[in-house]
């Protein structure tokens, strides 16, 4: 598919590489795309929330004002309910999964989403990029019954797509379905995305790292060597520190130049921060599909079991040269990988 294409035109060409519902995911994608332009538009206005009111007050239509991630997640969730084109939502903004059944297309239907709808959203306030990420799998339960604990708790290798929006400095949407990865960024003045970076790939190696070095006192011990090596004055290093604090942007940028993220165990978030459903699983299947290695420090973040929906995990993720250095230092540790 040349460079330019829209993603509409993208989403149809490639539907032959889809072994099964090929119409259903394209369907699917599309309505997340929609969704996301929706997103955008108020992410955008987001500044404007101090000349007409913050989020909490009552606006002029006598409305109440809300926060963005809890706008993006209705956003999301009923443009995905209302199309009847999956048979649950699992999302980050919501305690329990959804069940949606209905029309026969949505008790037919084949597919699960799990979303993180507004991502790094305390960045929201100063202007700094923020993201959507998404995870799609098959539902392992009979579809036309309705869906279960076990569809949404699948290993992420299991994903049949993934992606994210970040909304930067321009907007662009970035999604895999296991066929490598592509970018596509959206045109504002006309509302289209267009393919703007074909098959992404994370460089081997990178001179980046990104992670909340606040922390460092409470880190554990493999994560601090870690970090010395880094510093190093020896061959590219010492590497750069980069952190936006906004998982999809922090992912985004290490992609294009070649970095690691990393968000560990901490004394303080004994389990690490980052959900393995909603954050950690599409991210790392992004990730390997442009050459890039996700784990939680021990073993690959893709073959771990979920165990709840809401399951926090310790994540490494980036070139693969580089976290493949990271887990040699966490291997020290062995102790550390139960957690
Ligand atoms: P959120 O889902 O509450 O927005 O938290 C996830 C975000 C990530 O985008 C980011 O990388 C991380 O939290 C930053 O956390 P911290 O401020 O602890 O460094
Ligand atoms: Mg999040």
């Amino acid at each position: 598919m040349q460079k330019n294409s829209t993603l509409g035109e993208f989403i149809i060409g490639n539907q032959k590489h889809f072994k099964y519902a090929a119409g259903e995911l394209s369907r699917l994608i599309n309505s997340i795309r929609l969704a996301a332009k929706v997103v955008n538009h108020e992410v955008n206005k987001a500044g404007l929330v101090d000349i007409l009111g913050d989020a909490g007050d009552t606006n002029i239509q006598g409305e109440d004002q809300q926060k963005l991630d809890v706008y993006a997640n209705e956003i999301f969730m009923k443009r995905l309910i209302n199309r009847q084109i999956v048979c649950g939502i699992a999302s980050e903004e919501e305690d329990d999964f959804v069940t949606i059944s209905g029309s026969d297309e949505a008790n037919s239907s084949k597919y699960v989403v799990l979303i993180d709808p507004l991502d790094g959203s305390s960045n929201i306030d100063v202007n700094v990029s923020v993201g959507t990420i998404f995870s799609i799998y098959r539902r392992v339960t009979k579809p036309g019954t309705p869906v279960q604990l076990e569809d949404f708790l699948q290993e992420g290798n299991k994903q049949v797509a993934a992606g994210y929006i970040v909304y930067g400095t321009s907007t662009m949407l970035v999604y895999t379905t296991g066929h490598g990865v592509n970018g596509f960024t959206l045109n504002p003045a006309i509302g289209t995305f267009y393919l703007s970076h074909p098959n992404m790939k994370f460089p081997e190696d990178g001179s980046i790292y990104s992670i909340n070095e606040g922390y460092y006192s409470h880190f554990p011990q493999g994560v601090k060597d870690y970090l010395k090596y880094c510093q190093m004055e020896e061959g590219n290093r010492p590497y750069k520190a980069r952190y936006i604090g906004s998982l999809v942007s922090d992912f985004h940028r290490n992609m294009i130049k070649g970095g690691i993220y990393i968000y560990p165990t901490s004394s303080k978030a004994p389990q690490g921060k980052l959900r393995l459903l909603y954050e950690c699983n599409p991210m790392a299947f992004l990730a390997e599909q442009a050459g890039g290695k996700a784990s939680d420090g021990y073993i690959r973040m893709l073959d771990i079991k979920p165990i709840e929906l809401h399951q926090r995990v310790p994540f490494f993720c980036g070139s693969k040269n580089m976290v493949e250095v990271a887990e040699k230092f966490m291997q020290n540790h062995p102790d550390d990988a139960t957690y």
